[in-house]
């Protein structure tokens, strides 16, 4: 039987699982847990990476106290952040957390120079303010031009565990710098950032060996010998992985966490004007895949406001505490950019209100009722949106990642939708995280004989929709606001 350990880092926690197969069964134990969150220093926003860099070599020194002298490990964590290193492999700078806001107006001055409509013919990437393009555009240039490599967080936790750099490629899709058509990184696009190709890395696909854990780190430490696999190193894209989508039905799928991603596995992008309109993304996938997909703001909304509550409730709490509230009483266009990172996420909510005389949420409850009914909303306009792209109609929604576990938006999705909600793996990332390394070590053969794993190891709860009083009225007052905030964005 073989280890295999899955490094699995988001915005607000992290983890080491630990994941073995027995009897057609893949079993997963939680060996190291620790929070994580951006900091604000004179005004930006940084990661603390040698500290999630420790948290590594803890979780593997547990995993070596279990008595695991040999494992696999790959690591995943959000994407788009990035690390500049110098000629002797150290880091030049704190990693910018990518809600800083440095980059605010930054899209709009990249598109004097280059046209959005030409960077997103080249690369299908949908233009967030912090795409790597826009956060290294808005770097200070002297030290960009010093940087011998530059790696995101994934590939640099890589590095420092084997002493190899890499860009991994679902994670180096989310630069805004990939070109689909030659799969490289785009010439243009460097050019315009004063970027030479050798400061990246070598492309790397998912599966792909590394190498070992230095052997300084093992005797400092230590740990157990551990074989380096590159995962897919993005956690959307371990996430999607980690989902076992239906093979029978057409299914849309939402990685929900901090974010919230809605669309749908393809097998080739869709970059045409009216996806480029609708500002839909292709994110590279394991395996020849591309997420088609949106980002909605998702879980951030309910975290900033138990955080501002000095995490007074549990987020099982605030789900209780909404479903004990009055449904569809406020309503906020939650994909405006003004929830990114606001100063006070409740003031924002309330001003938001106040500005489109929706009523005002006052209390903890009608908060966390306001987020999780414009969600489920939201998720109604781009679930729509995604079938007229890609001219499917979608039968069935999955949600996979910690908003699985949430009963009150999953049936608030099943009822707005009107489609049948399947629900879980609630850990479909560090799931997919673990399905490329064994597909790498031969413990089964693809993608889709890991999702069949994953579907007989996990439990996945379906909802299906239950009707809403007065439905269509709350859905145009939803389309009223929704329409409002992307026209003024
Ligand atoms: C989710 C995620 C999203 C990405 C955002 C920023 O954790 O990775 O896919 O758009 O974080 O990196």
């Amino acid at each position: 039987m073989t280890n295999h350990i899955a490094v699995d880092i988001g915005a607000s926690s992290g983890r080491l699982l630990l994941g073995t197969v027995m009897d057609g069964v893949l079993s997963m134990e939680e060996i190291h847990r620790f929070s994580n969150g951006f900091t604000e220093r004179d005004g930006s926003c940084f990661w603390d990476i040698d500290y999630l860099f420790d948290q590594i070599i803890a979780g593997l020194q547990k995993a070596r106290a279990r008595g695991i002298t040999k494992c696999t490990l790959g690591i995943d964590t959000w994407a788009v952040d990035y690390v500049l290193l110098n000629a002797e492999g150290n880091r030049l700078q704190d990693v910018y957390a990518y809600r800083d806001r440095r980059t605010d107006h930054v899209m709009e001055e990249v598109a004097k120079h280059i046209s959005p409509a030409v960077v997103y013919q080249k690369t299908g990437i949908q233009q967030l303010t912090f795409n790597t393009l826009y956060q290294l555009y808005a770097h200070d240039k002297e030290e960009l031009a010093q940087a011998d490599q530059i790696l995101l967080v994934p590939d640099y936790l890589y590095y420092r565990l084997s002493g190899r750099k890499i860009n991994e490629v679902t994670n180096a899709s989310t630069t805004q710098l990939l070109n689909l058509a030659t799969r490289e990184y785009d010439t243009d696009l460097l050019n315009f950032l004063h970027i030479r190709r050798e400061q990246f890395a070598e492309l790397t696909e998912p599966g792909e060996v590394i190498g070992y854990v230095s052997e300084s780190l093992v005797q400092q430490y230590d740990l157990p010998e551990c074989l380096l696999i590159c995962a897919a190193t993005h956690d959307t894209a371990s996430a999607v992985l980690g989902i076992p989508l239906s093979t029978d039905r057409t299914s849309a799928y939402i990685s929900s966490g901090t974010w919230s991603l809605l669309g749908m596995e393809l097998s080739e992008p869709i970059n045409n004007q009216q996806a480029m309109e609708a500002n839909y993304t292709n994110e590279w996938g394991a395996f020849g895949t591309y997420r088609f997909l949106k980002n909605i703001m998702g879980l951030w909304l309910i975290q900033e406001v138990r955080r501002l509550e000095d995490n007074r409730h549990s987020f099982a709490e605030l789900a209780k505490l909404a479903e004990e509230t009055e449904a569809f009483r406020s309503l906020i266009p939650c994909n405006d950019p003004r929830f990114l990172n606001p100063d006070n996420m409740i003031q924002e909510i309330r001003k938001a209100c106040m500005e489109s005389g929706e009523p005002v949420p006052e209390t903890t409850g009608q908060l966390a009722r306001c987020i999780f009914d414009s969600l489920a909303l939201s998720y109604l306009t781009y679930l729509n949106e995604l079938e007229i792209l890609t001219g499917r109609a979608v039968e069935v929604l999955q949600i996979g990642g910690g908003g699985a576990n949430n009963v009150l938006l999953c049936q608030l999705t099943a009822d707005v939708i009107g489609r049948e909600v399947l629900a879980g793996p609630t850990e479909s990332t560090a799931l997919g995280n673990l399905a490329v390394q064994l597909i790498r070590a031969g413990d089964i053969p693809d993608i889709a004989e890991a999702r069949k794993l994953i579907k007989n190891s996990t439990e996945i709860k379906s909802y299906h929709p239950q009707p809403l009083p007065q439905l269509n009225e709350i859905i145009s007052r939803w389309n009223h606001l929704h329409f409002v905030s992307t026209r003024e964005n």
